[in-house]
């Protein structure tokens, strides 16, 4: 049983013990259902305390129970709440560290709740893209008042337990205690009290429930939420939930909310927001390296190259408390790179977003130097210096000399062989892959690349450094492109080909970014830089002769239009501005490719961009699963979620195509693979494609 039952003098304890965070299994509701009637049937027990062992009081229902039958096997949430309800001696929550979703709803089914300070107090179901779907939008209200539980329940936030203690005729905590440490004896002194004067024991669900302008407030929540969600279908739903609550009998409102509940749960966006949750947390895991390989201190951290990388790199740590000494060739391209971290900084300040005190903080913890010498005693080295084999040979080089042993040697290299530059050290097992997104303050993911001789160790060290610099790490192994950019490369190449056969710049990007993603693909080369892609394909075309390419793109990079930075790409902008303008000059120029090719432009539906687009990326990412360049498919989804703006709503294209169905993308494939100016070959379904749609699987 995971819920542990003593008693202590004539008071009873249930205490959940489901590690990590004492999830709502089945096991866990019957542990505590049968304690309720041990303590009910014992004459010595006057009353119970339930409270929760470990890190949390409880985190909610187990998600890992979500889609199986024992998440609704009784006795289900709901059922236990009522046995606690109608216990006959007085039930007393001692609520500790966390209390989340189904968590928070089991203690307000108890008679009186008391908590520790500092703990986490949340209905958060609605960023798994549901509601609490255990009297949370019926009782909370109740407790709260209906604004402070609305505002909890659709921002899904948690709210420290002496804040909701502080509130004016809050009934959600009956006492705080001195201490996390005197709660559970504070409880049970609280339960003792209460069952001394035998009252009416007080009911949650009997409180009343009302809001003074109850329809202009609702309608003001309405407009407010539909603002901020336009992709999700939960956080308008929580506003009906609360609202029922106020309108209509206790019960009534427990099965409006549990109509409202089954329904979310089985909407897309709700499968992705909860795939999600996991995946972000399997990310972090590495397969073959467990809890017991320890990582090494990272105390100090040297940034080679003090360019745009290496400033945002730097400033992860900074930000994260960690010392930075960044090395540069040159002076001025020290005070240079300085001056832009120092500015990015006051930009912070000035937008409300950093307190000028933490700003002379991070900066008091960077150092420059211009000699290798300096870095003898840093733990991790970072190089984010020019993408050339060459100069990342210098680097290496020298830093094998310097580096003291056991220090770990990361290269932010977005195209070269890690293995290669690892093979330029005498430390192979020591060296790894960092590869940060621009801007690299700003973008959460990190592909974290693992060589083929790095430690595990290492791999451990790292991915302990990336959680501490709030990045979400994945891991790719090496290959040309690691996971992002090898599948990106597929999704341009379709981009191309869209355009030769009759769709303009402007309307694929429309179509995708009407699918969710943040920009379509020639936006985004006009931001980033279309002579980065440029360099890449004229490496391909001596590498990879066979790899089929549009000409459309060197065609405009040969014009020097490079994108924003040239003032011109794919499309024009006006000087100043970066609203991207569709271009006559681009217009004319795809007429005349289109003619040189023979092509009788055609008209191509939004749909056939999105699926030749993001079934690229699936085709791809099947091909670096069966490779074990990625370890499992919601690294993949990670990685695009994170990293290149695909929508969180959908899940990552990996999710998505579940959802579309692999039996429905292969059929895609086939039809594209007869398109004579596309790539047949390309659109071979990858082996591990084939293989689950064929036997109806699914990747995740
Ligand atoms: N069930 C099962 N496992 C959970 C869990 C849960 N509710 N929450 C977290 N875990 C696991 C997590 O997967 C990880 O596992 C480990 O705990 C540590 O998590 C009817 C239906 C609680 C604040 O949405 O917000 O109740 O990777 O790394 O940073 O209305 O986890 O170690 O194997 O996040 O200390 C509502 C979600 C459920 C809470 C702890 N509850 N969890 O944060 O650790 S729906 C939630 C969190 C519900 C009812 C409905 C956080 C945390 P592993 P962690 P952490």
């Amino acid at each position: 049983m995971t819920a542990e039952y003593k008693v202590q003098g004539d008071i009873a304890i249930i205490s959940l013990s489901n590690p990590p965070v004492n999830g709502l299994g089945h096991s866990t509701r019957v542990g505590i259902t049968q304690g309720l009637d041990k303590a009910n049937a014992d004459p010595a027990v006057k009353a119970i305390v339930l409270t929760g062992d470990g890190k949390a009081f409880s985190g909610g229902a187990d998600i890992r129970e979500f889609g199986t039958p024992k998440a609704t096997q009784e006795p289900n949430l709901n059922s236990v709440i009522r046995a606690l309800e109608y216990s006959a001696k007085p039930v007393v929550a001692a609520v500790h560290s966390v209390a989340m979703g189904g968590g928070l709803e089991l203690a307000l089914g108890c008679h009186y709740r008391v908590a520790a300070p500092g703990a986490k107090i949340a209905l958060p179901e609605v960023k798994l893209g549901i509601l609490p779907g255990a009297g949370g939008t019926q009782r909370l209200p109740r407790v709260l008042g209906v604004e402070t539980a609305l505002n909890m329940i659709v921002s899904g936030d948690a709210v420290n337990s002496e804040v909701l203690a502080s509130l004016p005729g809050q009934k959600l905590f009956d006492q705080l205690s001195a201490t996390p440490e005197s709660l559970i004896d504070e409880a049970i002194a609280l339960a003792r009290k209460v069952a001394a004067e035998g009252a009416p024991l007080p009911l949650v669900r009997n409180l009343p429930c009302s809001h003074p302008q109850g329809d202009a407030y609702f309608q003001f929540a309405r407009n407010m939420v539909k603002g901020m969600a336009k992709n999700f279908p939960a956080p308008a739903k929580c506003v009906d939930a609360v609202e029922a609550a106020t309108k209509r009998k206790f019960d009534d409102g427990m099965a409006f909310e549990r109509d409202i509940f089954m329904n979310l749960m089985l909407t897309p966006e709700s499968r992705a927001l909860r795939h999600v949750f996991q995946a972000e947390r399997a990310a972090a895991k590495i397969p073959d390296v467990g809890d017991d390989v320890k990582p090494r201190a990272v105390n100090k951290v040297a940034i080679i190259g003090a360019g745009t990388m290496g400033g945002g790199i730097a400033m992860n740590f900074l930000n994260a408390g960690i010392p930075v000494v960044m090395l540069e060739m040159k002076q001025d391209a020290l005070d240079r790179g300085v001056g832009i971290l120092r500015k990015n900084y006051e930009a912070q300040v000035k937008r409300g977003k950093l307190k000028a005190d933490k700003l002379e903080q991070r900066m008091a913890l960077l150092s420059t130097t211009l000699s290798y010498d300096d870095l003898k005693d840093v733990d991790m080295v970072i190089e984010a210096v020019f993408e050339d084999l060459g100069v990342k040979e210098a680097v290496f080089t020298k830093l094998d000399a310097v580096m003291k042993p056991g220090a770990v040697l990361a290269s932010n290299t977005s195209t070269l062989d890690v293995n290669k530059i690892a093979n330029f050290t005498q430390r192979p097992q020591d060296v790894v892959g960092l590869h940060f997104f621009s801007p690299a303050n700003v973008m959460k993911l990190l592909e974290v690349v693992r060589g083929a001789k790095t430690a595990k160790d290492v791999m451990a060290t790292v991915m302990a450094v990336a959680k501490k610099i709030k990045k979400t790490a994945v891991v790719s192994g090496v290959c040309d492109g690691f996971i992002g950019n090898r599948m990106i490369e597929e999704y341009s190449r379709q981009a191309g080909f869209l355009v030769d056969e009759g769709a303009t710049p402007q309307q694929v990007d429309r179509a995708i970014e009407k699918f969710g993603f943040a920009m379509g693909p020639f936006r985004m080369g006009d931001l980033a830089g279309n002579d980065i892609g440029w360099a890449i394909r004229k490496r391909r075309y001596v590498e990879r002769p066979d790899m089929k390419y549009s000409k459309a793109a060197d065609l405009l990079c040969e014009m020097g239009r490079y994108g924003q930075k040239t003032g011109a790409g794919w499309y024009d902008y006006q000087p100043g501005k970066r609203d991207a303008l569709p271009s006559p000059v681009v217009d004319k120029l795809i007429d005349e490719h289109r003619k040189a090719l023979g092509i009788t432009p055609r008209k191509i539906s939004d749909q056939e961009i999105v699926e030749r687009l993001v079934f690229a990326l699936v085709n791809e990412g099947a091909r670096i699963l069966e490779e074990g360049i990625a370890s499992k498919a919601s690294d993949i989804d990670m990685v695009y979620l994170t990293g290149y703006g695909f929508p969180l709503w959908r899940g990552g294209p990996m999710l998505y195509a579940d959802t579309v169905g692999l039996f429905n993308v292969v059929q895609s494939m086939k039809r594209f693979a007869r398109n004579p100016h596309d790539d047949a070959k390309f659109w071979q379904p990858a082996p591990l494609l084939r293989k689950l749609a064929d036997e109806g699987k699914t990747f995740n």
